[in-house]
């Protein structure tokens, strides 16, 4: 008789939970600005007039001001999900002041900023080509959005930290187009969001570790 006996260790996999749809809203949000009378200053708080609060992006030609806004996100509950294949960044426009028909463009940029010290010389500066565009028309009152599945896929992939900036797609000093976009720490309502959709009827799957199983007991009998 002789018996065999062999212990394997296996990695189990466990199911996590599918989320096909995910809304993610702003962690920190802060606007950015040059020209004659903001020129890199900080705008949180927005001491010049505490009423006039928001995400500025645009051009404002009688003032020689330009304006971008950085928006940062939390991605780490994206994590173990199964592939994003959507992404849109919404925001709400509160008040345009001047032409809505300027396009402003989304990029990914760099996470290394804080709402208290972010300033337009020490911005982390767009990434690449545009994530994408949104021609407008745009008006107050209304939410805005642009695809960023790309920036989500890569940050994801990576430090799970997201960062877009929105910047005026012809950016000049004589054009009058100024947003006020949301800013999250003003409000209760209304604060940018991502919304992401992830590949749907597909379970991610997590390695939990090595799990020791009895894998094989073998009895071979000696025949008579
Ligand atoms: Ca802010
Ligand atoms: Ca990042």
């Amino acid at each position: 008789m002789m018996r065999l006996a062999a212990v394997v260790a296996l990695t189990m996999l466990v199911a996590v939970p599918s989320l096909a749809g995910v809304t993610l809203t702003v962690e920190r949000d802060e606007a950015v600005c040059r020209g004659s009378e903001y020129d890199n200053v900080n705008l949180h708080p927005y001491t010049y007039d505490p009423n006039d609060t928001g995400l500025h992006v645009g051009s404002w030609s009688s003032m020689d001001e330009i304006a971008r806004s950085y928006l940062a996100f939390d991605l780490s509950p994206l994590d173990g999900q199964p592939s994003v294949v959507d992404a849109r960044m919404y925001v709400y426009l509160k008040e345009l002041m001047g032409t809505g028909a300027e396009p402003i463009d989304a990029y990914l940029a760099g996470d290394s900023w804080t709402e208290t010290t972010i300033t337009w010389n020490n911005a982390p500066p767009p990434v690449g080509a545009a994530l994408d565009s949104n021609g407008g028309p745009f008006a107050g009152g209304q939410w805005f959005s642009w695809d960023v599945t790309s920036a989500v896929v890569s940050q994801l992939a990576g430090d799970k930290a997201l960062t877009v900036v929105l910047r005026e797609e012809n950016e000049s000093f004589s054009i009058h187009s100024w947003k006020y976009f949301v800013e999250e720490e003003h409000t209760t309502t209304n604060k940018a969001y991502l919304d992401v959709t992830c590949a749907p009827g597909l379970p991610a799957f997590a390695l939990v570790g090595a799990v020791p199983i009895i894998g094989c007991v073998a009895r071979k009998l000696r025949r008579r």
